[in-house]
Order: structure tokens, then C-alpha cells, then sequence
């Protein structure tokens, strides 16, 4: 997270009145239309399309083998956390050829979470880079694919994140653990809009990713 952008935002409000606006990102089938899916409280809106074989030459489905549907343009849906925190939650497409309207998802986004699957762990490197440009506070969310039982400071390197993004695990397809997942991040943008000074939570003694990965339990065994 850079400092520089940091110093120019705004406290959040007291109340969940205007809504959060959040993100969920992440390469090409981590599941953020199951995420995004699996917490709504409203009928969420997917943009869904079978993919074809005319997309063979540009998409590289050979990960995610099986995989008959790709977000074309962004999942919709909502959930209320607590009184205060109403979240408007927007999944992104996943696939390069779409990247281009991640930039428009992301104004007005207070936070994202990343999803990452951890077989494919390089495919994360995009949208981590975008958010840090874009100034948007995140948190990692690895779903449980099965992958190796990578270290947290494995993925932490893998993903060169910065040691106050709170790393969790989560199961895209629970309601409960994705609210989980959703819960860490409001405590983390919480935590980092409440630094009126800007100054790098990694320099706190108790910085937001400790307190938002003793509140959800879900840090990485
Ligand atoms: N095993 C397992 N499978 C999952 C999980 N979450 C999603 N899936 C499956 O992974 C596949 C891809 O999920 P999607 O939610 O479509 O992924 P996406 O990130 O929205 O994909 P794009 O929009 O195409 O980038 C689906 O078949 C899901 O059922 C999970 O936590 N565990
Ligand atoms: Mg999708």
C-alpha cells in the first residue's frame, strides 16, 4: 500500500447509509462470482456467458478445466454486515481480454478483496498491482481448491504483499466464510481510514491486519 495515496482520503462515515462499495478480484476462475454468489442477500446479478470454442485462441482455460461460464462483465450483490455496514459487492471478469473494465469498477471502491487460488498463485500478480496503483485498501483471500499447503509467509512472498495486507483462507462457496472474508475487510479499511496521519500500519505495534486476523480466526495453519 502506498503512503502517498493514503493521505488524501476521507474518514468513513458513522453510518452504513451511502453503502461500502467493495471488489472481489483475482485471476481467471478463483471464484468470484461463487463469492460474490454465496453472500448476497438480493438475487445477485451475473453477467455469465458459456464459453465457446471460438474463445480457444485468446482465453487460457488449461487451469481451470471444466470451467463452462466466464463473467463478461461484473457480478452484482449485496449484503448487510451489521447495522453500519451495508456492502455493494462487484466481481470482476477474471479474463485478460476484459481486464479493461477493472479501472471503472474500481472508482469509488473503499476496498477488495483478492481472491487467489493457490495453484496458480502468479495469476494473482495483476490485480494486486492494479490495486496498489489504484491507492484501493485489499486483503488476500485464498480459496480452498485443494492446492498445496503453502506457508502464510510462503504466499506473503509469492505475492511480495506488504506484511499489514491481512492474508486469510476461505471457502468461496460458504456463505459464512466469505462473510468472514468480507468482515476482515471492513476492519482493515476501518483500521486504515482511522490512521488520520497516514501513517503505515506495518510501523503499529498493533497494526490493522493483526486485529482483522484475531477477530475473523481465520488465519492461514
Ligand atoms: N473446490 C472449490 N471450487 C470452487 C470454489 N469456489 C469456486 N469454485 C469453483 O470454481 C469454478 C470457478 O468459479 P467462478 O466463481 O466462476 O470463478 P470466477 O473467478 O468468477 O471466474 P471468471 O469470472 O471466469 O474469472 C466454479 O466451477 C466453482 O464452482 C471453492 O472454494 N472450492
Ligand atoms: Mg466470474
Amino acid at each position: 500500500m502506498d503512503s502517498a495515496t493514503s493521505e488524501t482520503r476521507t474518514p468513513l462515515g458513522a453510518s452504513a447509509d451511502n453503502g461500502l462499495k467493495i471488489v472481489v478480484v483475482g485471476g481467471f476462475g478463483a471464484g468470484k462470482t461463487t463469492m460474490v454468489r454465496s453472500v448476497s442477500e438480493i438475487r445477485p446479478l451475473n453477467t455469465e456467458e458459456t464459453m465457446t470454442q471460438a474463445g480457444e485462441a485468446v482465453d487460457d482455460n488449461s487451469s481451470v478445466s471444466g470451467k463452462t461460464a466466464t463473467t463478461v462483465a461484473f457480478d452484482f450483490g449485496r449484503i448487510t454486515l451489521d447495522a453500519r455496514n451495508v456492502l455493494y459487492l462487484f466481481g470482476a471478469p477474471g479474463q485478460e481480454r476484459f481486464w479493461f473494465l477493472w479501472d471503472r469498477l474500481f472508482s469509488g471502491t473503499l476496498g477488495a478483496v483478492v481472491l487467489v487460488d493457490t495453484r496458480r498463485i502468479d495469476d494473482s500478480w495483476y490485480a494486486i498491482d492494479r490495486l496498489e496503483k489504484h491507492g484501493t485498501p485489499f486483503v488476500v483471500a485464498c480459496n480452498d481448491f485443494g492446492g498445496p499447503p503453502f506457508t502464510p509467509e510462503q504466499i506473503r512472498e509469492a505475492l511480495d504483499l506488504d506484511p499489514h495486507v491481512p492474508l486469510v483462507t476461505c471457502n468461496a462457496r460458504s456463505r459464512e466464510s466469505s462473510k468472514l472474508v468480507l468482515i476482515t475487510l471492513v476492519e482493515y479499511v476501518q483500521a486504515v481510514y482511522a490512521d488520520a496521519r497516514a501513517v503505515p500500519p506495518a510501523a503499529s505495534a498493533d497494526a490493522p491486519a493483526d486485529r482483522a486476523a484475531r477477530t475473523t480466526r481465520q488465519e492461514l495453519v
